[in-house]
């Protein structure tokens, strides 16, 4: 999907480029065609929906994270299986030396499966403590997936959460654990129904030991959900989605069960979380307004808001267009905001 838009994204790029280059047509001429068309508009200068690219907005983003090993310095243990045999093979986790640190950056930056670099925890921090990692998008995001790929075995449970208000409350998204009744209390496997659309529930599956690294956590916030076919006309769903900052929070760690036996500090040193790669996929909530979201003067993220609406989500109508009541967008009606200055046309598709 990710390709797609790029693809699209390239080819947008390409014809703008092919417009700027029919010059020669007078001054005017050339200015107008070099300029991209507005999504917003269509080509007779009717408001239509727009919606920002689909990106990972946690990419290149801080990380607040509860533990990270190597200060000071430790050792750790990574655990192979060869058949029925068993090995570990310890290493140094030390935040002063860059061969051997893990920090927290290390879960958003490039992800390149050639050199994969991993933010890892401080060992056996294991139920009832946990570890989590905090992620503000900055603005309200619609949230189409969170995922991690794992260094270390996944956890045993874990749970995703959201906040809606830059991270005063939090909701549950997901859980995931081989024991969900006793952990969250919930039924493994629940069945989504039109009555509890907006409810997380847990599931068992993604939660073995196996494999030992490179396992992957992907929630899809809209999957079985359904109405997820008719999400223009689901405010229960686009609330569920939305989101300004992405929470997970791992309760328990999976172990082989010999961290009490003789050797239980080597046991230990094996037991960590350890994330390559978390993505949080989806689009700047701009209700359908605007195609594009920009930094504003306080270098915060807002919506590029256009059809005469306002706000860092084009959440309301712009002062003097409010004849009738702000609504979203949707594929059929751009439900643009009206009033005085709407019958000049010439304002229309003009960012004011
Ligand atoms: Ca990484």
């Amino acid at each position: 999907m990710i390709r797609i838009l790029v693809a699209c994204v390239s080819m947008v790029s390409i014809t703008a480029m092919v417009a700027g280059g029919r010059g020669g047509y007078g001054m005017s001429m050339f200015a107008a065609q070099s300029s991209p068309p507005d999504p917003c508009y269509d080509e007779n200068g009717n408001p239509r929906r727009c919606i920002p690219d689909f990106v990972n907005s946690a990419f290149g983003k801080d990380v607040r994270v509860s533990s990270t090993c190597g200060t000071p310095a430790s050792r750790y243990c990574v655990v192979t299986e060869k058949g029925e045999e068993r090995s570990r093979d310890c290493n140094i986790c030390d935040a002063t030396d860059p061969k051997k640190t893990h920090p927290p950056a290390y879960l958003t930056d490039l992800n390149n499966p050639h050199n994969l670099t991993c933010w890892q925890s401080e060992n056996y921090v294991q139920y009832p403590q946990n570890v989590t990692l905090t992620l503000s998008l900055g603005k309200k995001f619609e949230v189409t997936y969170v995922s991690l790929q794992f260094c270390s075995p996944r956890p045993e449970s874990m749970a995703i959460l959201k906040s809606m208000d830059y991270g005063k409350t939090w909701v549950p998204f997901q859980f995931y654990s081989t024991q969900c009744k006793k952990m969250y209390n919930k039924p493994s496997k629940a069945a989504i129904t039109k009555q509890n659309e907006q409810e997380a529930i847990c599931t068992d599956s993604h939660t073995d030991m196996q494999p030992l690294t490179g396992g992957l956590i992907a929630f899809s916030t809209l999957d079985g959900r359904p109405s997820a076919h008719d999400f223009d006309n689901s405010p229960v769903l686009q609330d569920w989605v939305t989101a300004t900052d992405i929470k997970v929070t791992f309760n328990r760690l999976h172990t082989f069960g010999d961290e009490n036996e003789d050797d239980s500090e080597l046991a230990r040193d094996s037991y960590f979380y350890a994330v390559s790669d978390l993505q949080v996929g989806g689009r700047c909530k701009c209700n359908g307004h605007a195609s594009k979201c920009v930094k504003d003067r306080e270098g915060n993220l807002v919506c590029e808001c256009k059809h005469n609406t306002a706000g860092p989500e084009c959440d309301r109508c712009k002062p003097f267009h409010y004849d009738r009541p702000w609504q979203r967008a949707t594929a059929r009606e751009a439900n643009e905001c009206v009033g005085e200055s709407s019958a000049d046309g010439s304002l229309r598709g003009k960012t004011l």
